[in-house]
């Protein structure tokens, strides 16, 4: 056998469950890096049996490879096949943390309908927003991607959300979330909702001048900006 089969190898025999949590955890930045789903999955699973929480699993193993691809994506390191690989991967690990961020949730506090907006087919940071909100009690209506205002009002109408989210990841995409607002607005409907928006290229500034309720960082942000704004509008009632 060659030098380089040996070398090979080397890189297949690496077992997860012999690393320690900072190994794995770098080896699972390695993998989610390579798109490699069933190491993901195996990682992931690995992580809770050692009683880390599915909060901890999904922020540093998870959220944090995927930062790292995000950075070599912007830079021209990595494409787009790749990165889609790597979003699979990771959704292989989020199918696991799922239930169990959801798991926490008591009672539902409030409804809310979210979407990634027109034009746009990220879903990875919206589907984090609707776990951690199931996690914390609400009931999440999930739209998918690439809705157009249509498919806002018809979620509207059939199940009377108290909350609005919009996801928007490209800045040729996050306009769009204006002109939902805006056809609320036309139609009167504006002030019966919480309007919540997320996505990485948006900030505080873009949310008040398209009119949104609030902007949120991050998914822990979206769940408490979510109760906080229940709370504000059931108490002015
Ligand atoms: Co895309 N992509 N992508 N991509 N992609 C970005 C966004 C980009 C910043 C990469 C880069 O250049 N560095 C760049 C946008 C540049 C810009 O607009 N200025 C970009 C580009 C250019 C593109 C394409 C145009 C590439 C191409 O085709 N040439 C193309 C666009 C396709 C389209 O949408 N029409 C494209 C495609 C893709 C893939 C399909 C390959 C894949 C998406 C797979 C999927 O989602 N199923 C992909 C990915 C994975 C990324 C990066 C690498 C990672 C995004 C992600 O999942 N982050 C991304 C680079 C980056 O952001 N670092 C990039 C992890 C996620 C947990 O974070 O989504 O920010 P995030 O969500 C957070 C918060 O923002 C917030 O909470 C979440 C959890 O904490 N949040 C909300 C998000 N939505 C919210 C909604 C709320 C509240 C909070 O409502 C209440």
């Amino acid at each position: 056998m060659s030098d380089d089969n040996d070398q090979y190898d080397d890189e297949e025999d690496i077992i997860l469950s012999e690393l320690n949590n900072e190994e794995l955890v770098e080896q699972m930045h390695d993998d989610l890096y390579n798109g490699l789903k069933d190491e993901i999955f195996e990682g992931t699973n690995i992580l809770l049996e050692r009683g880390w929480g599915p909060d901890k699993v999904l922020a540093e193993a998870l959220v944090e490879g995927m930062r790292i691809v995000g950075i070599d994506l912007r830079d021209g390191i990595l494409f787009v096949p790749e990165v889609l690989m790597a979003a699979n991967a990771m959704k292989s690990g989020m199918g696991i943390l799922r239930p169990l961020l959801a798991e926490t949730g008591a009672e539902t506090i409030g409804k809310m309908v979210i979407g990634t907006v027109k034009g746009d087919i990220h879903d990875i940071g919206k589907n984090l927003v609707g776990m951690m909100m199931e996690g914390a009690g609400f009931e999440v209506i999930d739209l998918g991607i690439n809705n157009p205002v249509e498919n806002y009002l018809a979620a509207l109408e059939e199940h009377k959300p108290d909350i609005i989210g919009m996801s928007a990841l490209l800045t040729t995409t996050m306009p769009y979330m204006k002109v939902v607002i805006d056809t609320l607005k036309e139609q009167g409907l504006r002030d019966d909702y919480i309007v919540l928006v997320g996505g990485a290229p948006l900030n505080e500034e873009f949310g008040d001048a398209i009119g949104a309720d609030a902007y949120c960082r991050d998914a822990a942000v979206a769940v408490e900006m979510a109760k906080s704004k229940i709370a504000e509008k059931r108490a002015a009632r």
